[in-house]
């Protein structure tokens, strides 16, 4: 594949060179930078190559492309300017082409967002969306993380005023709608959640969906039927999953989920670190102290929730080692999702 991204280079540039007419030019848009043209086949074919190859094999053909893509406008613009010239004599080359708008898409992790609400959304929860500026009470009293309880160290809030945040996660939504409406309820809450936290797989805003479903008798196994479906239709049919017991202040008990590693199916590889698995979301049932503070019977009611990162699971679909990459804005990476 480089080799024949490297020749497809050199062919291009060298047949540039020699054009000195518009139709041409026109013939040579066709066949190299065309919609079906040879580029288009190599950004498709990228699709077949290995997981770990993609990356540095899409950024060599985008940066050839779009180097192809100036000496294109450079010749455009010389023989635009011998035709200027002519049309001072009378005429006008009317086989100019002209200017073709970039054609635009959506950004890896919305296109993410969109298809994880779906899966929910199928499988009969609602959409809720609410503020990203939220108060210090729903982000953290009413989940069962009062003033001073450790949990809160979990959590490097960007703090607006004294009760005031951008929200550390999107389960403030969630108590909202709890104190708002009665059970039966089946809800996910997608959006941008804040902590100060940098590096390769952390930014200081990322994307969440947290979702939970409270009834009548809610067990661990509902929990664990509708992950195993979400796993299913995200990455594969036949996907091994792992729960492995954890803490949050809002459910108990809690876990932490694994899936066995996409790239090397369980064997152990760099990217799940010799493990053979990768974590991918936090669940557990919903405290009954959650509840109370939301006016619900725990004698009654019993519920799961669960929360998993947009970009974690990007991360992990599509073999990328660096969450950065996400907001550099560099259209040679986002172009090839
Ligand atoms: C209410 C009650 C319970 C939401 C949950 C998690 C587990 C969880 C993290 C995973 C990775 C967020 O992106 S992440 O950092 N989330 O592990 N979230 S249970 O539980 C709720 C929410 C609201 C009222």
């Amino acid at each position: 594949m480089e080799q024949t991204i490297v020749r497809l280079r050199d062919e291009a540039t060298q047949q540039l060179t020699q054009i000195s007419n518009a139709a041409d030019l026109e013939e040579f848009r066709i066949r190299y930078l065309g919609r079906k043209g040879l580029f288009g086949t190599i950004m498709r074919e990228l699709g077949t190559v290995s997981a770990e190859e993609r990356p540095r094999l899409g950024q060599l053909a985008n940066s050839v492309k779009a180097a192809i893509e100036d000496l294109f406008a450079e010749k455009q613009t010389a023989l635009a300017g011998d035709t200027r010239t002519k049309k001072g004599q009378g005429s006008i080359d009317i086989s100019l082409p002209g200017r073709y708008p970039e054609q635009g898409r959506l950004h890896p992790v919305t296109q993410i967002m969109n298809e994880v609400c779906a899966i929910f959304e199928a499988l009969g929860f609602s959409v809720a969306e609410g503020p990203d500026v939220e108060q210090d009470h729903y982000n953290f009293e009413a989940l069962n993380i009062p003033a001073h309880h450790p949990a809160r160290d979990m959590h490097d809030s960007f703090y607006v005023s004294e009760s005031i945040l951008l929200r550390t996660h999107t389960s403030p939504m969630q108590a909202r709608i709890m104190e708002a409406c009665q059970p039966p309820l089946r809800v996910i809450a997608p959006g941008k959640v804040y902590r100060c936290d940098s590096d390769i797989t952390h930014t200081p805003m990322f994307h969440q969906v947290e979702g939970f479903l409270v009834d009548t008798k809610v067990s661990f196994a509902d929990l664990k039927g509708v992950l195993t479906i979400f796993t299913q239709k995200m990455f594969a049919k036949d996907l091994a999953l792992r729960f492995r017991p954890s803490f949050f202040p809002f459910t108990e008990p809690s876990a932490e989920v694994d899936i066995a590693c996409v790239i090397c199916g369980g064997a152990g590889c760099r990217v799940c670190k010799q493990t053979g698995w990768l974590e991918i979301l936090g669940a557990g049932m919903i405290d009954p102290e959650v509840f109370r503070m939301v006016g619900y019977d725990p004698e009654v009611y019993s519920g799961f929730a669960f929360g998993l990162g947009i970009e974690r699971i990007a991360m992990l679909k599509y073999g990328i080692n660096d969450i950065r990459l996400y907001y550099e804005n560099d259209l040679r990476f986002l172009s090839q999702f």
